[in-house]
């Protein structure tokens, strides 16, 4: 690690904060709830920067009862002395100019995780307030800023021989949207940076409803694909490579499960890359070169070569690298684009992972073995989905003929119903509007995607429907242009059949469409739990509202409703279909870790932990995701 002598000079300074608060969004991405998060994650990513350096071993994230919140670290403290030029401190300076800091003057392994970067000084532009305290060189300095403003000197409050910063901000209500922070929301994106840099120790505590948390994984990233395949049987102890350059780090772990889907998560400067890019396709490269290799020499290898899904059934793998550089890609900016990384990835795997089979082979044979019973599966898929695509009911178009599909061609107007049971089907055939909302009705219950075989789920007529009208195929062959509904929204019972079977068909979403979900086309219709009468009808969607009304109108006639079923689908229209009434949910995959373990919790072999799961977090689970 670099020790290089810090100098008031490092500090360069390229803007002024004058276009944050008239632009904010360009800065944190939105004035919601994620661009909220963000403030948080700007401080943390330079405590981090900090640990990444050597220097910091603990950060505690305090939420206070005001919504404002306090970062502090015990990393070397923001330099105060006078930058020569500027005539002002280097406090002052990473408080309110734009990308100051020294991490521009490209010192070793100075890698700010922030997604955009941008600083502490963002962070101070849009807080109403914010009070800063450093510990360095023996003293406590303390500073105060307004809207980005500094109010007073620079203080000395004390003596110290520790170092360290504390800044607490108040985020500014005339820029966001809401400051309540989420205390889960927070969790789960410290859990994961305690996962990436081993030794770190993070503590999370929220004074409004006094909880306290705290993370800290000696072991990292094994640690991390240990957490991750908590609920499911596993092959082998976690395999775990790192390789260092002077400005690259490249760090790898690996476990197979005895399921079949493939879980792979990659961070690059410990951002969560959802979309991949080439540290991922670097990693793919290498994984199936090294096992086709092996099961060739092997003689395990009956049917031709292993293709990447063979080798990636019942994966579970984290992809961390750190990089100077990086370049983000894609609709959420969270897919890498640095060419050169596939190839170095690539070879670094190519490399550690053959000599780990060379050196293991209890563990290579296991490994190569599953895929080759993946191969055989896939072939006998491939036979069993033929079969169906036969046999099963297909209109002249192609389509389901269960599918009451729209008139309209505009794929960015049109809407894809899915329907819990055909009588519910039916009323909604008759409650929708025809030009842009299709019908699909679906019998039953889906299978179970988690537990099932790939061989099995394809060959399901239901499933072989559901993406036969859709129209955008699955898994490698996925393609987002032949996507045939801009909307596709799950219409279940507000009961516990109803969950489940919204959780099956998230599963579903999430196992082999990943990119719908991310990419904001899946839905979920919000249908009324009552109906209450008193002159007129008013239609209610949850107890709260219930309450609240029932003691305003006082005794009036509630009715139940038990199931989309025992609406006339005049009322299906107005309540759960009309655009202009309905309320919709947009599934989102705030975080593809923390969705992954609801899904394998609820759906996984064991059947233990998802009981215990479902008691304590069913109601919040289903909507939140
Ligand atoms: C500028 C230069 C140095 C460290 C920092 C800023 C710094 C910023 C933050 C924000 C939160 N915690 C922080 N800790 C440090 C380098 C200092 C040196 O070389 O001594």
């Amino acid at each position: 690690m670099s020790a290089k002598k810090y100098t008031g000079e490092d500090i360069r300074v390229l803007d002024g904060l004058e276009g944050v608060r008239k632009r904010p969004a360009m800065y944190i991405g939105s004035t919601g709830k994620e661009g909220l998060h963000h403030l948080v994650y700007e401080i943390v990513d330079n405590s981090v920067d900090e640990a990444l350096a050597g220097f910091c071993n603990k950060i505690k994230i305090t939420i206070h009862k005001n919504n404002s919140v306090t970062v502090e670290d015990n990393g070397r403290g923001i330099p105060v002395d006078i930058n020569k030029q500027y005539k002002k401190t280097a406090l002052e300076l990473v408080l309110t100019k734009l990308h100051a800091g020294g991490k521009f003057d490209h010192k070793a392994y100075l890698i700010s995780g922030g997604l955009h970067g941008v600083g502490v000084s963002v962070v101070n532009a849009l807080s109403e307030g914010l009070k800063v305290q450093v510990k360095r060189e023996g003293k406590i300095y303390g500073q105060e800023y307004k809207r980005g403003k500094l109010i007073g000197k620079l203080k000395i409050t004390g003596k110290t021989k520790e170092t360290g910063t504390k800044i607490t901000f108040t985020p500014d209500k005339e820029i966001f949207s809401t400051i309540e922070f989420d205390f889960n929301t927070l969790a789960t994106r410290m859990r994961e940076i305690a996962f990436l840099n081993a030794g770190l120790r993070i503590i999370l505590e929220d004074e409004r409803k006094n909880k306290k948390e705290e993370f800290y994984y000696s072991g990292g990233l094994v640690e991390f694909v240990k957490w991750l395949n908590k609920n499911k049987e596993t092959l082998h102890k976690p395999i775990y490579f790192k390789k260092s350059t002077d400005s690259t780090i490249i760090e790898i772990a690996i476990q197979y499960n005895s399921g079949y889907q493939e879980n792979i998560f990659g961070f690059v400067n410990t951002i969560n890359t959802v979309e991949g890019g080439t540290h991922i396709s670097g990693f793919k490269t290498a994984l199936t070169r090294v096992i086709n290799d092996y099961a060739k020499k092997q003689n395990v290898l009956k049917t031709g070569n292993l293709t990447g899904d063979d080798v990636r059934e019942g994966l579970t793998a984290v992809v961390s690298i750190k990089i100077p550089e990086p370049q983000f890609e894609g609709q959420t900016k969270t897919k890498l684009g640095n060419s050169e990384v596939k190839g170095y990835v690539d070879s670094v795997i190519s490399k550690a992972l053959s000599e780990f089979f060379e050196e293991n082979p209890s563990v290579a044979k296991k490994i190569a073995s599953k895929a080759a019973e993946s191969a055989k599966a896939r072939n006998a898929a491939k036979k069993a989905r033929d079969l169906v695509r036969r046999k099963s009911a297909f209109s002249l178009s192609g389509l389901p003929g269960k599918l009451a599909d729209c008139s309209s061609k505009k794929k960015d107007k049109t809407e894809l119903y899915i329907v819990e049971g055909e009588s519910a089907g039916g009323s909604a055939k008759q409650a929708r509007n025809k030009e842009f909302q299709a019908v699909l009705p679906l019998k039953g219950k889906i299978l179970n995607v988690e537990k099932a075989a790939p061989v099995k789920v394809l060959s399901s007529e239901e499933i072989a429907n559901l993406i036969t009208a859709i129209g955008t195929g699955i898994g490698e062959q996925f393609n987002i242009d032949k996507l045939r509904y801009s909307k596709i929204i799950i219409m279940t019972d507000a009961d516990v059949d109803g969950q489940h079977i919204k959780t099956l068909l998230l599963t579903f979403f999430f196992r082999f469409m990943p990119q719908l979900i991310e990419s904001g086309h899946i839905f979920i219709a919000v249908p009324p739990l009552y109906k209450v009468r008193k002159r007129s009808d008013h239609y209610v969607y949850s107890e709260e509202e219930l309450k609240k009304l029932t003691s305003k109108l006082s005794n009036p006639q509630i009715t139940r409703f038990k199931g989309l079923g025992e609406m006339n689908p005049q009322q299906l229209w107005e309540t759960t279909m009309n655009p202009r009434t309905r309320i919709l949910k947009k599934v989102n995959i705030e975080d593809a870790v923390e969705a992954d373990r609801i899904f394998s919790t609820l759906m996984g072999d064991q059947v233990e932990p998802r009981k215990q799961f479902i008691i304590e977090k069913a109601h919040e689970a289903f909507l939140d995701i």
